[in-house]
């Protein structure tokens, strides 16, 4: 298992879309755990592929920490295969969107198609929080972030506050200078 690092907008990489799986193998369940447990670690309740740089058709959710009731759900190529008309406004966060939440309007239940852990065909009917989830981390196969869902001028100036963190942060990192790395063994080091 290992934390993989989470991208954050804007990054071109968060607008690609994903290629699908051809079949889970060893190489896709390891990139599943690997994402649950940066997931758990972040915390968040959902985590996509292309948020820790892999291109690829794959999502992870766990909607309810406590009392495990669906407990973690792993997907590759999921589709939404049936949408209610009856639709769910719901304030967002993205772990590649920090520190910003808006409303977002969706379908209230959604049936999704996808290949489990096992690589077996499944179909879950979803609603709530979960169903949102689902849209949400399908959306960023497709190189979408809940804030395409939201108005222009939103968008734009929540995209321009992450731009500025982040130079800010990058300035503090090079006041810092270089991390200095301490010899293990001094007497023979080169
Ligand atoms: O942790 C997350 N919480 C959340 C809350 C409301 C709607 C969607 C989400 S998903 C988000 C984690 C994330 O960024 N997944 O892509
Ligand atoms: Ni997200």
């Amino acid at each position: 298992m290992a934390l993989l690092p989470i991208l954050t907008a804007p990054d071109p990489r968060l607008k690609k879309k994903s290629l699908p799986v051809e079949t889970v193998d060893a190489g896709v369940r390891q990139l599943m755990d690997d994402m649950l447990e940066t997931m758990y670690d972040a915390p968040g309740i959902g985590l996509a592929a292309p948020q820790v740089g892999v291109l690829k058709r794959v999502i992870v959710l766990d909607i309810d920490r406590e009392d495990t009731k669906t407990g973690p759900l792993f997907m590759a190529n999921p589709e939404i295969v049936e949408a209610s008309d009856e639709d769910l406004s719901y304030e967002e966060g993205c772990l590649s969107v920090p520190d910003h939440y808006s409303d977002v309007v969706r379908p209230a239940a959604v049936k999704v198609r996808y290949l489990d852990r096992d690589g077996k065909t499944q179909e879950l009917a979803c609603e709530g929080l979960l169903a949102t989830c689902v849209q949400h981390e399908i959306d960023h196969l497709d190189g979408i972030l809940f804030i395409d869902h939201i108005s222009a001028l939103k968008r734009n100036m929540i995209l321009r506050k992450l731009l500025k963190a982040r130079k800010e942060q990058e300035r503090d990192a090079a006041e810092r200078g270089p991390v200095k790395t301490k010899v293990k063994d001094p007497e023979h080091a080169i």
